[in-house]
């Protein structure tokens, strides 16, 4: 009988390392995409990847002074895509990470990016369709299913939901909350016109009324996890209506029917409006406010990211603290190299094994192939490393115990703090 596979030389080690991160599906818990269903909310090809907002924000800078950002969004989609491609590809490298990436995407694909020609790849997406793609992406990337960003006051969207019927499964469904935490003053009225008896400040009826708001869209949606974006002046308690939200509805809610709460923290809305959904900055935010909702409400499930470098640290310490709290992701401005490596190293020697390491926040399919790759490539080297630390000392890891970490990270972490 085979006795354990023992890895025993650092070749073997990098080797094996390699095949499971590559090999190794992966649950991606925060994306932008969706299933068929939601018709063209379904973004995908050369044009929509080349006019990422991150590469929206890259060519105003290359453009200052030449494009205005009123001139650039007034472009038809594929003239922006030209324009980006000559700046940002053909102009200069494309060494940045967001211009990187839709090289190793077109790359993946087998076209021919030594032509550089942006018609030449666009024949390529004009002969597929979404359903097929979708199989060829997930397939590239390696992704077994993704969890979307789902607004229940997106005009497009709901009534996809509101239509009910079965998407496809590898689609799984995030309850956003946004408008109803951070726009209240603004959603509040539309959800009295639409019979919940809801107040403006907050009286009578109106918490128990959110939570049935909460339980319809739970009805309709079955979330893996409800969620925000929250700007880096959150605070946690809190006399404002966002805060007044939280603890009188999401929290109650969180705790009586299990589903997880995302808490995403540390944008700067808008710092630049003209840029549009290019326009956000970054601030650090008071972790005090995460460590008292960890601390104060220990039976609610904390799924937390935060955007800026400097928190990373101390949340790595909260999530020793707080087993209800659950680090996710490298998120949009720290989706870099350079920061995916000093975070992960950061999370492994705080937290071992136990955190989520990364999510994609693809808002176009495509990008799952790179967000994917770049990662896994990270990983590799961040594990081969940890493993040689133990192996120097005489631990001689095996391939299935190694196999069984990856799949942690990978998915089964995810899974088992949401249950
Ligand atoms: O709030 C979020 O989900 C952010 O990820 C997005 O708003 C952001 O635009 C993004 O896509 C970052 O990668
Ligand atoms: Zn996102």
């Amino acid at each position: 009988m085979d006795g354990p596979d023992y890895i025993l030389s650092t070749g073997e080690l990098q080797r094996v390392v390699g095949e499971i991160v590559t090999t190794t599906p992966v649950t991606d818990i925060h994306t932008h995409i969706y299933d068929t269903r939601f018709g063209d909310l379904l973004l995908w090809g050369v044009d929509e990847l080349v006019t990422y907002h991150y590469l929206i924000a890259e060519v105003m800078r290359a453009e200052f002074g030449r494009t205005t950002p009123e001139e650039y969004y007034a472009m038809p989609k594929q003239a922006q895509a030209d324009l980006i491609w000559q700046r940002l590809f053909l102009d200069n490298s494309p060494i940045s990470e967001a211009c990187r990436g839709p090289v190793t995407v077109l790359a993946a694909l087998g076209l021919d990016i030594a032509g550089r020609d942006l018609n030449t790849m666009r024949e390529y997406f004009a002969q597929r369709t979404a359903e097929e793609y979708i199989d060829e992406v997930f397939a590239l990337a390696n992704v077994k299913e993704v969890v979307m960003t789902n607004d229940p006051f997106d005009p497009l969207e709901a009534p996809v939901w509101e239509a009910g019927g079965e998407g496809d499964p590898r689609f799984k469904a995030a309850l956003r909350l946004d408008g109803l935490i951070v726009r209240w003053e603004q959603t509040q009225p539309a959800l009295a016109a639409q019979g919940y008896d809801m107040a403006a400040d907050f009286s009578g009826n109106t918490f128990e009324e959110i939570q049935r708001f909460l339980a319809d869209w739970k009805q309709k949606m079955n979330p893996v996890y409800m969620a925000v974006s929250l700007e880096e002046s959150f605070t946690f308690p809190a006399d404002d209506s966002q805060a007044k939200v939280i603890e009188g509805a999401i929290l109650p809610f969180a705790a009586r029917e299990k589903l997880p709460f995302a808490l995403m923290i540390g944008v700067k809305r808008l710092i630049n409006p003209r840029l549009k959904l290019a326009g956000d900055g970054v601030g650090k935010c008071d972790i005090k406010a995460v460590e008292y909702l960890c601390a104060n409400y220990q039976d609610v499930k904390f799924l937390v990211t935060l955007l800026s470098k400097e928190n990373q640290h101390e949340l790595a310490v909260a999530a020793r603290k707080f087993p209800n709290l659950m680090p996710f992701g490298c998120w949009w401005f720290l989706n870099d190299p350079s920061l995916i490596d000093e975070m992960t190293r950061l999370r492994v020697e705080l937290l071992g094994l136990s955190f989520i390491p990364q999510h994609s926040d693809a808002r176009i399919l495509d990008q799952l192939i790179y967000k994917w790759s770049h990662f896994r490539a990270i990983l590799t080297r961040i594990l081969i490393e940890k493993y040689s630390d133990i192996m120097r000392a005489g631990w001689i890891p095996t391939r299935e115990e190694m196999q069984r970490d990856v799949e942690g990270l990978f998915g089964r972490n995810f899974w088992e703090f949401v249950k």
